[in-house]
């Protein structure tokens, strides 16, 4: 049985990034920038992790007007968007996906130790958490592993193997859950067995080395036992 359970946030604990592309394009605006990130164009994006770096990348990759301007200015127009989506997830832009809570509900009853790996910003976490289950993250999550804590984010194995030391758990003791195959790749390079609940912006992508690829965690729904059952298989 597994004695702790790693989450990703973004697209595993809610689907949250048509939050963060609405919260970046109004970002644009706002720095009289003339982009519009649409979905097909932010599926793109999503391969790069980490909003400021998804900021410098289209600014290389797609001929993006201002791209100079906007590249000084990265820092602040990262810290306008993070002030956006918090505000809309304070507000209930966000709900959790189906069986997360049941999940969660069983393991704290349980004493498995949970904790979250995420290359979003801190602030964003605590915003979700804080909408979603109304009291403040620290008290149901042990390790809060996020954003610039670490220099390379996923699919760098760095903020799983943070996480593990702050946990101090071997990775056999310990599963990650996650929504894209960037996720995937980094709790697999840390060594974590990793189930997989691929969210909108990630459906289409494969999940080579899974422990497991459902829909979403209440289908079927997803227990301690069933991870365990998985895990022996
Ligand atoms: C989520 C992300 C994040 C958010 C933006 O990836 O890629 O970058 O889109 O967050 P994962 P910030 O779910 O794999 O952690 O703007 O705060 O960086
Ligand atoms: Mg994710």
């Amino acid at each position: 049985r597994a004695e702790a359970i790693i989450f990703d946030v973004d697209g595993t604990l809610a689907e949250t990034e048509e939050i963060h592309r609405l919260a970046f394009n109004e970002t644009f605006t706002h720095f009289g920038l003339d982009w519009y990130w649409n979905r097909p164009l932010y599926r793109q994006l999503l391969d790069i992790t980490g909003g400021k770096e998804r900021i410098r990348a289209f600014v290389a990759n797609h001929r993006a007007p201002d791209g100079p301007r906007a590249l000084e200015q990265v820092a602040e127009m990262h810290a306008a968007k993070t002030e956006i989506y918090t505000q809309l997830v304070a507000e209930g832009a966000a709900r959790l996906r189906p069986g997360v809570l049941r999940l969660i509900t069983e393991a704290k009853d349980k004493g498995v130790r949970l904790a979250i790996a995420t290359t979003t910003s801190l602030p964003n976490v605590e915003a979700l958490l804080q909408a979603a289950f109304g009291m403040p993250s620290s008290s149901i999550f042990e390790v809060i592993g996020a954003g610039d804590i670490v220099a390379a984010k996923k699919p760098a194995p760095d903020i799983y193997r943070h996480v593990l030391d702050e946990l101090r758990m071997p990775t056999f003791a310990c599963i990650a859950i996650e929504d894209s195959r960037n996720g995937l790749d980094s709790a697999r390079a840390a060594g974590l067995p990793t189930l997989v609940t691929p969210s909108i912006y990630t459906s289409h992508q494969s999940f080579p080395g899974a422990l497991a690829v459902v829909p979403d965690l209440d289908t079927p729904p997803v227990s301690l036992d069933t991870i365990a059952k998985w895990r022996a298989a």
